[in-house]
């Protein structure tokens, strides 16, 4: 499992090429190097966000607006990056651990650095509020 989420990444890295720190239209083909890619769906599709490494914020996911992002399970957080993670990718050397509350609370899920989730869990997924280095 960790090494084919390596080789994906050694994939993608080639064709990344976005470094925004704002929601951007889908598809999200790649997560660049020392970055970390939240995705609305699962499989890195959907709309994305993008963290440069280390930098601590904005890692409150609550207040992020992402417009055109819905979240079946939490219809409240339609339009915000709230409860709406479904993929993940760490292309950076630092651990993330990522929250289902904001400010760092409640359940923390490492996200181990150069690794990457396909599809969450079904209890995880669009669950997510807030995200950091830990
Ligand atoms: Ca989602």
């Amino acid at each position: 499992m960790r090494s084919k989420a390596l080789t994906f990444l050694t994939a993608i890295t080639v064709v990344g090429t976005s470094f925004t720190a704002t929601a951007v239209a889908a598809p999200a083909d790649g997560c660049s190097p020392n970055y970390v890619c939240l995705y609305e769906h699962a499989d890195f599709s959907g709309h994305s966000i993008v963290f440069e490494a280390p930098r601590e914020v904005p890692f409150d996911l609550v207040t992020l607006v992402c417009p055109g992002c819905v979240s079946s399970k939490h219809p409240a957080s339609n339009g915000r990056w709230n409860d709406q993670m479904s993929s993940w990718i760490n292309n950076s050397g630092t651990t993330y651990c990522w929250f289902f509350d904001e400010d760092y609370g409640v359940e923390g899920h490492v996200m181990n650095t150069y690794s990457a989730v396909r599809r969450l869990p079904d209890r995880e997924n669009d669950e997510a509020s807030s995200l950091g280095p830990c």
